[in-house]
């Protein structure tokens, strides 16, 4: 029932490109600066890394508008830089996961350019037009317009073109079979290099219902449920899995995967032959902080997809990515006080689940929110779109900027602090988005001589989940589920059997598990001492792993 898989026992460390390590000294991170930091990668102990684009970009959205999918962004160097990064990781044997992003590409991309041309010429139907004599398309919701309208006039053949995301990043037709073997064959080239596998990029939004039916009022407060499974998405998944993923050896991972767990299994069930695992978003889209949806709300979500995942399909778990603000600020407590031992007890949440672990670049050093203070200091299209949506609207720009310091993405994307030199040891040049301040404190090159830094706390848990397949194939159970402080629950496989004990509170917590544990011991914890402390009560973000006798 298991099933064994080496992409359920991975570990995969997510790397930020723009912003791991400049090796030029141009401020933005690149791929020789990756391969120069591939020994401290290695010494995390983990398996895979997924790459975010690296593609040729004009970078209306930080290359996830892609202009050229076979070509190395020039800013992140060439192809032999590639290839060269390719063979130092598994050299190191650590796998590649790349981002494919084809749910839209580029307007600067040649079919685009071709597509908007002429209503006759041989690409235009690589995308979704509404001719303008037809009056309005009907209204579709975008992520990131400044109006949130996804349809954009464009004068040269008097049509509407769709954009879920940026005017810059119109839709691709998914319905139309050129593209999808465009694709499937532009996702050949980069397998037959030998990388590892795909994250597939907003794809639950690729298949539309092209009659363009209206939507009920009020849809985009649900956007999942009307754009996360069109109607034709799961005949592609399975397309390009028969063409594609069945050829290789790969991991191939959903980003999203519509709105429940009976939706998200029909992208994983392994008997529909689509993709490997998914993730969710239901665990980082209930709030904007763990104090305004409660520990109970949060533990009921994750039991809720473990469950419904129990017997066949595969998830994976995290807290943060490149879309999220760092999740010690989301989920833990960021103050001077707790900043360290909340992370440590994050990271013992998201390496002790069933689930792949994805983990996000510079968490290892419990990084946290940068809170910017001006509109100038963000770079990117998501917040600063939303900012002249609001100006324009005469709205509290003021409350805006207020509420981004705890959510904007930009948060997340800060420089990796390598050391207390200029800039935290990221590039000799001027960074492309500023580094956060405390890096004097906060950085690799510190914590690697501390035997109890967050960092080298991080690779004991990574050495745990190798060692213990419990941690990965183990069945999860909840205990004391409605307790507001606490999250206990125990994995165990084969007779082995383990206790995971969270204090997501900045209190002493207690708990009741229903059973004693004063014969078992702790074998992983982020607490130097319990001197004093009662059996069932747990320090502030205390986080213990406990092997039960
Ligand atoms: O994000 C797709 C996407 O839909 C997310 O905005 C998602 O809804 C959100 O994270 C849920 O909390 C992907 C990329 O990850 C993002 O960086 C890109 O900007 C976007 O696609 C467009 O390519």
């Amino acid at each position: 029932k298991n099933d064994p898989k080496w992409w359920k026992e991975a570990v995969v460390y997510q790397i930020y490109p723009r912003s791991f390590k400049d090796s030029d000294g141009d401020g933005v991170g690149d791929l020789k600066g990756i391969i120069s930091k591939l020994d401290y990668v290695k010494s995390l102990g983990i398996d895979a890394v997924w790459l975010n684009p690296i593609y040729t970009s004009p970078n209306d959205d930080n290359g996830y508008d892609i202009s050229n999918y076979r070509e190395i962004m020039k800013d992140f160097g060439t192809m032999e830089d590639f290839d060269l990064l390719l063979k130092e990781m598994h050299k190191r044997g650590i796998k590649l996961v790349m981002d494919l992003v084809v749910n839209h590409s580029s307007d600067e991309h040649e079919w685009f350019k071709q597509s908007r041309s002429s209503r006759d010429n041989k690409y235009r139907d690589y995308y979704h037009w509404w001719p303008a004599e037809k009056g309005k398309p009907p209204y579709r919701w975008s992520f990131f317009d400044v109006n949130s309208d996804a349809w954009k006039y464009d004068g040269q053949t008097n049509s509407y073109y769709l954009h879920y995301f940026s005017q810059k990043q119109p839709d691709l037709n998914w319905e139309n079979p050129k593209v999808r073997y465009e694709v499937y064959d532009m996702m050949k080239f980069w397998l037959d290099k030998g990388i590892d596998g795909f994250r597939m990029d907003a794809f639950q939004f690729a298949s539309k219902d092209t009659t363009w039916p209206e939507l009920p009022k009020g849809y985009e407060k649900n956007i999942i449920k009307y754009y996360g499974v069109g109607p034709h998405l799961h005949e592609y998944l399975q397309e390009m899995n028969r063409e594609v993923f069945s050829k290789y050896d790969i991991m191939t991972v959903a980003e999203g995967a519509g709105s429940s767990p009976e939706d998200a299994m029909q992208f994983v069930d392994p008997d529909r032959k689509e993709l490997n695992m998914a993730y969710h978003f239901e665990s980082v889209d209930i709030g904007k902080h763990l104090k305004d949806f409660g520990l109970v709300k949060y533990k009921e979500i994750f039991s809720r997809y473990d469950e419904a995942f129990k017997n066949k399909g595969w998830l994976s778990i995290f807290l943060a990515n490149h879309d999220q603000p760092r999740m010690v600020s989301k989920f833990g407590n960021d103050t001077p006080e707790f900043r360290e031992i909340s992370s440590k007890m994050l990271s013992t949440f998201v390496m002790t689940m069933r689930g792949t672990p994805y983990y996000y670049y510079g968490d290892e050093l419990g990084m946290d929110n940068i809170r910017f203070n001006s509109i100038e200091d963000y770079k990117d299209v998501d917040t600063r779109n939303k900012y002249i949506g609001l100006k324009n609207k005469g709205g509290d720009l003021q409350a805006f900027l207020e509420q981004q310091k705890q959510t904007s993405r930009e948060n997340g994307r800060t420089p990796f602090q390598w050391d207390t030199t200029q800039n935290a040891g990221f590039t000799t040049g001027t960074p492309w988005l500023k580094v956060n301040p405390n890096y004097k404190t906060v950085n690799a090159e510190a914590q690697e001589k501390d035997p109890n830094s967050t960092l080298n706390y991080f690779r004991k848990l990574v050495k745990l989940r190798k060692q213990e397949p419990a941690f990965v194939y183990g069945k999860y159970t909840l205990l004391d589920k409605e307790n507001p402080n606490i999250y206990a629950y125990t994995r165990d496989l084969n007779g082995k059997k383990f206790l995971v004990l969270l204090n997501f509170s900045d209190k002493d917590a207690n708990y009741n598990i229903g059973f004693s544990t004063h014969k078992s011991k702790i074998i992983l914890g982020n607490y130097k001492s319990r001197k004093g402390i009662k059996a069932n009560i747990l320090q502030p973000y205390e986080a213990q792993i406990i092997e039960l006798k």
